[in-house]
């Protein structure tokens, strides 16, 4: 992802021993709570529809460096998520090569290995780019289990966004054919109603006709994808901006969420049905109270305008396709002997997209945050909220 004043690199295969970041240009003096952090990491972790794995792990972060006292100092901060799975593929995935493998080992190894690709994942196009034989190689880093550490890169994005009152959530809106017709009258309900449901959905009984979705496509050994969205408010005036291409905000949160593993569209405000929006229904018009401030009673435009922050609330959608590791059989190549085969099945979720909320909540966060520093600057909270005006 392009950010340029806050910015991280992860590092972790699925099954390895841990996934970490490091995060650059975090203001010194900002109080960084791991039980927040870990908060995050939890509320990733449910939804039903998860696969075994879910039960196996129990995300929580430890923070290596940069945090001294509970806050920021400035210095670039280390996070780091064990997998608790890593216990079960230590042989699989050793860094180092064996010199004298053992029966066993080599079973094992052998056992993880796989050439059968799976239609739609990363398989065959990682395979030639990188010239890997064994295909595990590719699904280890293309899994969509790295996604933990950016939550967690996330949630310290968040803790510094809550300290200038910008806060967000997200929701699930459709899975599978199901959606979410009748939604809550705030956003307030709609985060306490999706905070509790199983499928972050703000309605019980949509969450309900979502489950029986969910459990017939796990019978038939299929996959369900939906759609979620995320939702920021209190933001500043002036984040992103017309100038350029690359500086417009809502080119930079498609891109943050669009790159999350099965994404498949990303929506602004009113999204794809402004295709069919005349110009007077699309455009929110603007009033002035006896204050003089200024309102508006439509938010089309999802909170952004010429790729700026408009001061309304920002509303991202995003698609995110059914996941391609399943049961049910689809034909492929073997890449072994490129003979016509079955796609390769291991355990996998059937349904992953309440965790994709909470995966695009961090990346908007992220942006946001790196927006906001792009636009105030500073070396420290202090300096920060002076150049705010808090
Ligand atoms: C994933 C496959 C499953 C998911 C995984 C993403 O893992 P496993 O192969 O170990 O069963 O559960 O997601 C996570 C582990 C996670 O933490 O989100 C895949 O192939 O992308």
């Amino acid at each position: 992802m392009t950010t340029r004043n806050f910015r991280f690199l992860t590092s972790g295969e699925s099954h390895g021993k841990c996934l970490t970041a490091i995060i650059e240009g975090v203001p010194a003096g900002i109080r960084i709570k791991p039980e927040i952090i870990n908060e995050d990491l939890a509320r990733r972790q449910i939804g039903y529809g998860r696969g075994e794995r879910m039960q196996i792990e129990k995300d929580s972060v430890e923070i290596k460096s940069g945090i001294r006292l509970g806050k920021t100092t400035g210095a670039p901060i280390c996070l780091e998520i064990k997998n608790k799975d890593f216990s079960n593929w230590e042989e699989v995935m050793n860094p180092l090569n064996y010199e004298y493998p053992t029966e066993e080992m080599l079973r094992k190894i052998e056992e993880r290995s796989f050439t059968r690709v799976r239609p739609g994942h990363a398989d065959y196009a990682g395979a030639v780019k990188y010239n890997l034989k064994d295909l595990r190689d590719v699904l280890e880093r293309s899994s969509a289990r790295k996604t933990a550490i950016e939550v967690a890169v996330g949630s310290v994005a968040k803790q510094i966004l809550k300290e200038f009152g910008i806060m967000g959530f997200s929701h699930v809106i459709q899975i599978g054919d199901v959606k979410l017709d009748f939604y809550p009258k705030t956003y307030t309900l709609i985060k306490e109603k999706a905070e509790k449901s199983p499928l972050r959905c703000s309605d019980d009984l949509t969450t309900d006709r979502m489950i029986n979705a969910i459990n017939k496509a796990t019978q038939d050994g299929d996959t369900l994808g939906g759609k979620f969205e995320v939702i920021f408010g209190n933001l500043p005036i002036g984040l992103g901006s017309y100038v350029h291409w690359d500086t417009m905000l809502d080119g930079k949160i498609a891109q943050a969420v669009m790159s999350i593993p099965g994404v498949k569209a990303v929506e602004v405000g009113a999204g794809v049905d402004a295709a069919h929006l005349t110009g007077s229904q699309m455009h929110d018009e603007l009033f002035v109270d006896k204050n003089k401030n200024i309102y508006r009673q439509t938010n089309n435009a999802g909170g952004i305008e010429g790729g700026m922050t408009n001061g309304e609330t920002l509303i991202i959608k995003g698609t995110m396709k059914a996941i391609p590791t399943m049961k049910k059989t689809k034909a492929t190549v073997d890449l072994k002997d490129m003979t016509p085969a079955v796609a390769h099945f291991e355990r996998s979720d059937t349904c992953a997209v309440p965790a994709c909320a909470v995966v695009a909540e961090a990346r908007v966060a992220i942006v946001l945050v790196d927006e906001l520093l792009s636009k105030i600057g500073g070396d420290s909270l202090v300096e920060m909220k002076a150049h705010y005006g808090i």
